[in-house]
C-alpha cells in the first residue's frame, strides 16, 4: 500500500489528473448499466432458486407438463414455473415455447445447471422479435425424463419430459403388413347434408356474445402479430414457433366455424390453402401434431365439407407415419415431417403412455375417410398391446411406455394427470366413436374407473371435496393437476352412453372441486396443480404450492362444465363457466389482443402475465364455453360428435347396416 502512495507521488500531475478522470468514467459506465446487470441477475437468481429446490413437491411442473410424481421424480429439476415475474422482466424474457412458460434469460451469465433439449428442433425455437431461447418443449413443454435403464419398482431420475432433438438412429421394423390387420371401416365421405352450417346458434345472447367477443379479441393479437406462426405473444407483440405450423390457426378454424366467424375463417382457410406445407424439415411432437393439427383439419372437414382440410389431413397423416417404425410399434414421440425418420426424445426411448394411446380418434378417422387402413391399423395395435400389457394397477397405467420392449417403465406411479390423462379419455371416446362394439376398450376403461375409485379418489378433511389424487409406490399424493378437471365431462359422457349411475355421480362431485380449485382463488382462476387437505382440522380444502400458481389458459373444467350442463340442464354449470370467463377478461387480457397465460393465481393485483397464449386456449377453452352457452343442443350433438382431446368435433361412425 505504501509503495503504491509513493509511486502515486511519482507521477506528474497531468498524469494524475488522466487516471481519476479515467476511473470516474469507469464509475459513471458502471453505474449506467447497473439497472440491466441487477435485472439479468434478478431473473437467474429466479431461476437458480427453482433449480436449487430439494423438495420435489416444490419443483414446478412445466407448464402443460404434468409433474412427475413422488419418488420417481426423483431429485431431478422439473422446470418449476418461476417465481412471480413484473410485466417488465416478462417483457425482458424469451419464454421457453415448448416449455410451460418457464421464463428462459436470453444470457444468464451462470449457469448451474442445464436442462435436455426441448422439443423442435432449434431453428425453431425462436420467437419472432427475439433472440435465440436456450429451446424448450411443449408447454409441453413438459419435462424431460433422463432414463439409463429401468428397474421395476425402482425410482428412476426424471430430468425433464417429452421434448426431443432428434437422433434418427433408432431401429424399426417394416411397417404391419395390411393383411395383419382387420380391415379399414368403410369410408364415408362427408354428405353436404352432415355437415354443420356456419350460423350463430340461439342462446343467451350477452353470454354467447361475450365468448365471441373474446375470441375475436384473442384472434386480433395473433392476427396482428403472429400470423402464420404458432403461439402468440401478447405482451411483447410476437410469437414463438413450435413446430412452425401455424398450430393456433389451425387449432382454431373449427372453433371459428362453429361461433359463426365467417369472414375469420375464410381468410384463415386462405392461409392453409395457399401457405400451409407439410414439406419441411421440422421434429414434430406425434401427440401434440395429430390432437391438434390432424385432428383440426379432420374436424374442419366434416363441419365444413372442405375437400381442402381432408387433403391437407391425409398429407400430414401420411408424414407421421414413421413414427410407428419402432422395434416394438409402439410409436416414437418424434417425427420429423420433411425427412420422414422418426426417433425418441434424445435422453430415452420411452414414450409418454397418454402421448401413443391418445392418437387413435384421429388416425382411425382417417382411414375412415381415405380407406387406407394403416393409419387406423398402427393405432389399433398400440391399443391392443396396452390392453394386455403386464404393469397395471387395477386398470390404472403407469406413464411411460419403451419403444423398444413395448413394455411399461417407471411403474408403480400412477396418476390421472400429466402423461397418463388422455389414455382413459380416449379409451372411452373410441369405444363410442366405433359404435360402441370394442369390447376391449370399455373393459379397459371400466376397469380403470374402478382403480380410480379404489386407489385414487378421496375426500378432503374440511369440507369433504371429492378429489382425485396420484400414487407412488404405494404412497397416496393428494395432488391434482388441473388436467384431471377433464374427468367429470369423461365419466358423465360415459354415464350417458349406459354405463353405470355412479360413474355419474363421482362425475358431480369432482365437477364441483374444480369448480372449488377456481372459487378458492383470488384472482377466482385455477392454478395448475393443486393440493387437498386430508385432515378436518386443516383451515383450507385447496393448498397450492408457489411453483404451482400458473395458469394457462386451460379448458379442461369449462370442458367438464360442458358436459355437466349437456346432460343435467344444471345452470349452476353455466354461472360457473361465466365466472370463469370474466376471470379470464378480468387477469389474462392484453388491452391490443390476446390473453396471456399468468405466474400467480393468488395474486390479483399482479397475477404475472407470462406472455404467451396457448394455442388450446381457442381451439378448446373458447369454443367449450361458446358450446356451453348455447341453447341449441344440436349443435354438435355429443350423440354424433366425439370431441377429440384437443375439442375437435369428429362424427361418431354409423352403425353398419345389419
Ligand atoms: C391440450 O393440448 C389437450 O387438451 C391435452 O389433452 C392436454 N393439454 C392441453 C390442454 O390443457
Amino acid at each position: 500500500m505504501l509503495n503504491l502512495h509513493r509511486k502515486w507521488k511519482q507521477l506528474s500531475r497531468l498524469q494524475r489528473s488522466l487516471i481519476l478522470f479515467l476511473l470516474a468514467l469507469l464509475l459513471i459506465l458502471g453505474l449506467l448499466s447497473y439497472p440491466s446487470i441487477t435485472e439479468q441477475w434478478r431473473g437467474l437468481s429466479d431461476r437458480e432458486d427453482w433449480l436449487e429446490l430439494n423438495d420435489p413437491e416444490l419443483k414446478a411442473a412445466p407448464p402443460g407438463v404434468k409433474p412427475v410424481l413422488g419418488p420417481a421424480a426423483g431429485d431431478a429439476p422439473a422446470p418449476a414455473a418461476g417465481p412471480h415475474l413484473e410485466p417488465a422482466v416478462v417483457l425482458d424474457v424469451v419464454v421457453d415455447p415448448r416449455g410451460p412458460n418457464v421464463p428462459i434469460l436470453p444470457k444468464p451469465p451462470i449457469k448451474k445447471k442445464t436442462f435436455p433439449n426441448r422439443r423442435g428442433p432449434p431453428n425453431l425455437q425462436k420467437d419472432g422479435n427475439v433472440s435465440d431461447t436456450v429451446g424448450g418443449e411443449k408447454q409441453e413443454q413438459e419435462a424431460v425424463q433422463e432414463e439409463e435403464g429401468e428397474e421395476e419398482g425402482k425410482e428412476k431420475k426424471i430430468v425433464s419430459w417429452r421434448g426431443a432433438m432428434i437422433e434418427a438412429d433408432q431401429a424399426t421394423e417394416p411397417p404391419p403388413s395390411a393383411n395383419e390387420k382387420e380391415a379399414a371401416a368403410p369410408p364415408a365421405p362427408v354428405n353436404p347434408a352432415d355437415t354443420v352450417p356456419l350460423e350463430v346458434s340461439t342462446g343467451p345472447a350477452d353470454r354467447l356474445e361475450a365468448v365471441r367477443d373474446a375470441f375475436r379479441h384473442a384472434w386480433k393479437g395473433y392476427k396482428d402479430h403472429a400470423w402464420g406462426h404458432d403461439e402468440l405473444k401478447p405482451i411483447s407483440k410476437s410469437f414463438s414457433e413450435w413446430f412452425g405450423l401455424g398450430l393456433t390457426l389451425i387449432d382454431s378454424l373449427d372453433t371459428m366455424w362453429i361461433m359463426g366467424l365467417k369472414e375469420e375463417f375464410a381468410e384463415a382457410r386462405r392461409w392453409v390453402e395457399k401457405e400451409l406445407s407439410f414439406d419441411k424439415n421440422v421434429d414434430v411432437n406425434l401427440f401434440e401434431t395429430t390432437i391438434r393439427i390432424l385432428g383440426g383439419l379432420l374436424s374442419c372437414y366434416h363441419l365444413s365439407g372442405d375437400q381442402l382440410f381432408l387433403e391437407k389431413a391425409k398429407d400430414l397423416g401420411s408424414r407421421l407415419m414413421p413414427a410407428f417404425k419402432t422395434p416394438s410399434k409402439i410409436p416414437f414421440s418424434d417425427v420429423n415431417i420433411g425427412k420422414g425418420t422418426a426417433h425418441p426424445p434424445r435422453w430415452t426411448s420411452d414414450s409418454t403412455v397418454a402421448e401413443v394411446t391418445s392418437i387413435q380418434l384421429e388416425f382411425r378417422e382417417l382411414s375412415r375417410l381415405t380407406q387406407e387402413p394403416q393409419y387406423q391399423e398402427v393405432v389399433n395395435e398400440v391399443m391392443k398391446m396396452v390392453h394386455t400389457l403386464p404393469g397395471k394397477h387395477d386398470g390404472l397405467v403407469p406413464m411411460f411406455i419403451n419403444t423398444n420392449s413395448g413394455q411399461f417403465t417407471h411403474k408403480g406411479v400412477f396418476t390421472l394427470g400429466a402423461r397418463a390423462d388422455s389414455y382413459y379419455e380416449y379409451l372411452l371416446k373410441q369405444w363410442i366413436q366405433g359404435g360402441k362394439t370394442e369390447d376391449d376398450l370399455l373393459e379397459d376403461y371400466l376397469q380403470a374407473i374402478e382403480g380410480v375409485k379404489k386407489h385414487l379418489v378421496r375426500k378432503t378433511g374440511p369440507n369433504m371435496l371429492t378429489f382425485i389424487g396420484e400414487l407412488s409406490h404405494n404412497r397416496f399424493n393428494a395432488k391434482m393437476d388441473h388436467l384431471v378437471c377433464f374427468l367429470p365431462g369423461t365419466l358423465a359422457l360415459g354415464a350417458h352412453n349406459g354405463l353405470p349411475g355412479d360413474h355419474m355421480d363421482l362425475a358431480v362431485q369432482l365437477m364441483e372441486t374444480c369448480h372449488q380449485m377456481y372459487v378458492q382463488m383470488e384472482t377466482g382462476l385455477s392454478p395448475e396443480i393443486a393440493h387437498f387437505s386430508l385432515q378436518s382440522s386443516d383451515g383450507r380444502d385447496v393448498v397450492v404450492k408457489p411453483a404451482d400458481r400458473h395458469n394457462l389458459l386451460r379448458p379442461e373444467t369449462v370442458e367438464s362444465l360442458f358436459y355437466m350442463y349437456r346432460f343435467t340442464k344444471d345452470t349452476k354449470y353455466r354461472d360457473w363457466g361465466w365466472d370463469i370467463l370474466q376471470n379470464f377478461n378480468k387477469y389474462t387480457k392484453i388491452p391490443d389482443g390476446g390473453y396471456t397465460s399468468i405466474n400467480n393465481v393468488r395474486d390479483p393485483v399482479n397475477p404475472g402475465p407470462r406472455d404467451k397464449m396457448e394455442s388450446f386456449f381457442l381451439g378448446e377453452t373458447l369454443k367449450y364455453l361458446y358450446l356451453l352457452f348455447s341453447d341449441d343442443m344440436k349443435l354438435l350433438s355429443l350423440d354424433k360428435y366425439i370431441f377429440n382431446t384437443e375439442a375437435h368435433p369428429l362424427p361418431i361412425w354409423p352403425s353398419p347396416p345389419k
